[in-house]
C-alpha cells in the first residue's frame, strides 16, 4: 500500500508534505478528510488534526514531525549535530511565522493583514541576512526536509503580499531555485496542486 495522506482538499499544512514527497520520488495517496472529517477521521488521528499519514503500520500526525519523517526515509536528513540544529532553528522561526500567518488568515484577516505583512518582513529578513551569510544553495549545502516548509512559507506570504521576496535577493534566489526543481514545477503547474491555500478562502 502508498504512503496515505489525509487532509482537507487544500494546501494548508499538507503542502510541504507533498513537495518533499514528490521531490523525492516517494509515490503517495490523497485522502480528502473534508467530507467526512467529525465524523469519520477526526477520532482516527493521534490529536484530533490532521495532516496525517500513514505509511504501513505508522500513523502520523503534526507536519513538522511528518516532515522530519520522510526526510529520513529519503534520506535528506541532516547527519550531523550542527547541520541538524541549524535546520531545527530555521524551522522553528518558519513556524513562528507560519502559526500567525494561521491566524491572520482564520481570525483577523481584513484589519490584521497590514501589521502581519510587516511583522513577517521584519522577521524574513533575519532569513535573508542568515542565508547571505552562509552562501548555501539551501538551508545546508543540500536540501532538507526544512526547506520544503521554508519554501511554502514563502509561497504563500508571494501570494499574500505580491512582491514580498523583492527585498530579499539571496531569499528570492532560493525560492526560485526549489520551485524549479524539475518534480515541484511539473507538480505546482499540473491539476494536481490544489487551487485553495485555506480552508476559508483567503489568501
Ligand atoms: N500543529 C499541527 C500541524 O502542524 C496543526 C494542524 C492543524 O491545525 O500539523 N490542523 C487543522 C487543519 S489545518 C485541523 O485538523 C487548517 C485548515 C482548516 C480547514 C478546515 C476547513 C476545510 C473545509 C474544506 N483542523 C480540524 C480540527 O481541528 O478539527
Amino acid at each position: 500500500m502508498p504512503i496515505q495522506l489525509y487532509y482537507f482538499q487544500l494546501r494548508g499544512r499538507a503542502q510541504a508534505i507533498r513537495y518533499l514527497l514528490i521531490d523525492n520520488g516517494l509515490e503517495y495517496e490523497e485522502i480528502n478528510v473534508g467530507p467526512e472529517w467529525a465524523t469519520k477521521w477526526k477520532a482516527e488521528t493521534p490529536f484530533g488534526q490532521c495532516p496525517m499519514i500513514k505509511d504501513g503500520d505508522l500513523k502520523l500526525a503534526q507536519s513538522c514531525a511528518i516532515l522530519r519523517y520522510f526526510g529520513r526515509k529519503a534520506g535528506i536528513d541532516p547527519s550531523d549535530l550542527v547541520s541538524a540544529a541549524r535546520v531545527d532553528m530555521i524551522n522553528d522561526h518558519e513556524e513562528d511565522i507560519r502559526n500567525a500567518y494561521v491566524k491572520l488568515i482564520y481570525q483577523n484577516y481584513d484589519a490584521g493583514k497590514a501589521d502581519f505583512v510587516k511583522d513577517a518582513a521584519a522577521k524574513v529578513k533575519f532569513l535573508e541576512d542568515l542565508f547571505k551569510a552562509g552562501g548555501n544553495e539551501f538551508i545546508l549545502s543540500k536540501i532538507s526536509w526544512a526547506d520544503y516548509n521554508l519554501f511554502d512559507l514563502l509561497d504563500i506570504l508571494c501570494i499574500l503580499s505580491p512582491g514580498f521576496l523583492d527585498q530579499s535577493p539571496s531569499l528570492k534566489a532560493y525560492y526560485d531555485r526549489i520551485a524549479a526543481r524539475p518534480a515541484i514545477k511539473a507538480f505546482r503547474e499540473s491539476d494536481r496542486n490544489m487551487k485553495a491555500v485555506n480552508g476559508n478562502g483567503k489568501q
